[in-house]
């Protein structure tokens, strides 16, 4: 998938562009005699020492002045000779510096390959090397923080509990498939009793995954309602920034805006949508065409409407949908209370059995305090209590997922007093996608989809 991994690369570890400081990271067997040849420091070279030295190109010519760290082997994050010459940042300082390293023949690094490295050498196990990608992706403190615990093989703890016990039961048919005449008999009991317990696990785990998503990716949270009610207007209050345009104009949105939103610890995905009605523009009919489909996906909407009317035939059809929808969660705004009051809270409530209903004046900041305040409860209620959040990548809740449907096919099997080597074959197949999950049974395709979700230099 790499080309060789005898070469020494080279990548800037910082992003491009002007900073104050630019890192230009090496690994492999020549990061040291590179970094003695272009610092011109030939000893010593205490391993993760600053040495503060003028970079000088072929010519001898000083086109910088750095700090120059060397890492030795395995000591260092790719287990490989490293080192970085931490230079000044700038769109033309770090790329001479690269092509320095690569006129003294270090080769370009692909994305993600030091990380790759570190894998091969033992220093990270994959789900070590996913959740550094999520820290690196994180666009929440939650975020970061369920991506850390991951880091130092915590993962793959947390599951060998769960391995040893599957491990145990396999041990068991097995015996008494080769030996069963000399053993006792293994008490059907026991064998359901684990069963029933390490699938209770299970679900556990699939609960605190999909709460770490929630962690990670946000609530799906959707602002519907018709043209100009005030849809824009308060997906702009909600992120305290004018992002989306607000006219007085009908149809104004059309295409779907998105945005990350933190409420009290509580990610939102928020989007907001062009208004529903029947429109013979086709550019409009489009936008609602999409706002229908983020309606199907949404977990949370936040139907806005205009109080000071009279209820759509349109609305009050859309609210006594998404209210029959079980899983979903309502919340109805209704604006523009400084024009007047046609519909009321309490009456919405009692057609469609609300539970939310928010007046606001948002224009003029009335009532988006309360709107928060809905938002908050809303986001956080009917989620079942877990122990906690685990920071599963897609691929990883895949697995996860396999796991789960090998072990409902296990629980049928037990119930239905299957033979021992049919319910062996569920086994194996949890034991393999536990392996695939913490990455210790896993094909070079997934490896390489993997890392190639990295960045440069990483
Ligand atoms: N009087 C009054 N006007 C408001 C209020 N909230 C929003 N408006 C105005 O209503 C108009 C429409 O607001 P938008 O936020 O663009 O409405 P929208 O629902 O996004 O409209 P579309 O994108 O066309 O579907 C703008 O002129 C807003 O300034 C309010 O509370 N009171
Ligand atoms: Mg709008």
């Amino acid at each position: 998938m790499y080309p060789s991994q005898l070469d020494t690369i080279v990548a800037l570890a910082t992003p491009p562009g002007l900073g104050g400081v630019a890192i230009v990271r090496l690994s492999g067997m020549e990061a040291l005699p590179i970094a003695q040849a272009l610092s011109g420091r030939q000893h010593p070279w205490e391993p993760r020492h600053l040495y503060y030295s003028p970079i000088r190109d072929a010519q001898g010519q000083i086109l910088d002045r750095a700090l120059v760290v060397y890492m030795a082997a395995p000591h260092s994050y790719t287990g490989e000779e490293v080192a970085e010459i931490h230079c000044h940042g700038g769109m033309v300082v770090a790329q001479l510096v690269i092509d320095l390293c690569l006129e003294r023949g270090a080769r370009l690094a692909t994305p993600g390959e030091f990380t790759y490295r570190a894998y091969l050498a033992g220093k990270i196990d994959l789900a070590e090397a996913e959740s550094i990608l999520s820290l690196i992706e994180a666009r929440s403190k939650g975020a970061v923080y369920l991506a850390a615990q991951n880091l130092g093989g915590g993962l793959a703890r947390q599951l060998g509990g769960l391995k040893d016990s599957i491990l145990e039961i396999v041990a068991q048919l097995e015996a008494q498939l080769d030996y069963g005449e000399e053993l006792e008999s293994l008490d059907p009991l026991w064998l359901k009793e684990r069963v029933t317990l390490l699938g209770r696990e299970i679900a556990s785990l699939w609960q605190e995954a999909e709460e770490g998503r929630l962690v990670v990716e946000g609530l799906e949270t959707v602002l519907v309602g018709p043209p100009n009610a005030g849809k824009s207007t308060l997906w702009n209050k909600l992120l305290g920034q004018e992002r989306a345009l607000v006219t007085p104009y009908a149809g104004t949105t059309r295409d779907q805006l998105q945005e990350y939103l933190y409420l009290e610890g509580l990610a939102l995905h928020l989007i907001d949508t062009a208004g529903l009605r029947e429109s013979s523009d086709p550019v409009e009919s489009l936008g609602i065409a999409k706002t229908r489909e983020a309606l199907e996906r949404a977990s949370l909407v936040l139907v806005v409407l205009d109080g000071s009317q009279e209820l759509s035939s349109d609305m009050s059809e859309l609210l006594s949908d998404l209210s029959q929808k079980p899983q979903l969660k309502l919340l109805v705004v209704l604006n523009k209370r400084d024009c007047g009051v046609l519909l009321s809270p309490s009456d919405l409530q009692e057609r469609f059995g609300l539970t939310h209903v928010c007046q606001t004046a948002l224009k003029w900041d009335q009532g988006l305090e309360g709107v928060k305040r809905a938002i908050v409860e809303l986001g956080r209620s009917g989620r079942e209590v877990s122990d906690g959040a685990l920071s599963l990548s897609q691929r990883q809740r895949q697995t996860l997922l396999g796991v789960r449907q090998a072990w409902d096919s296990l629980v049928k099997g037990v119930q239905a007093e299957a033979p021992w080597d049919c319910l062996l074959l569920d086994l194996h197949q949890a034991l393999r996608s536990l392996n695939e999950l913490t990455g210790q049974d896993v094909s070079n395709e997934i490896l390489e989809r993997v890392f190639s979700k990295f960045c440069l230099g990483k």
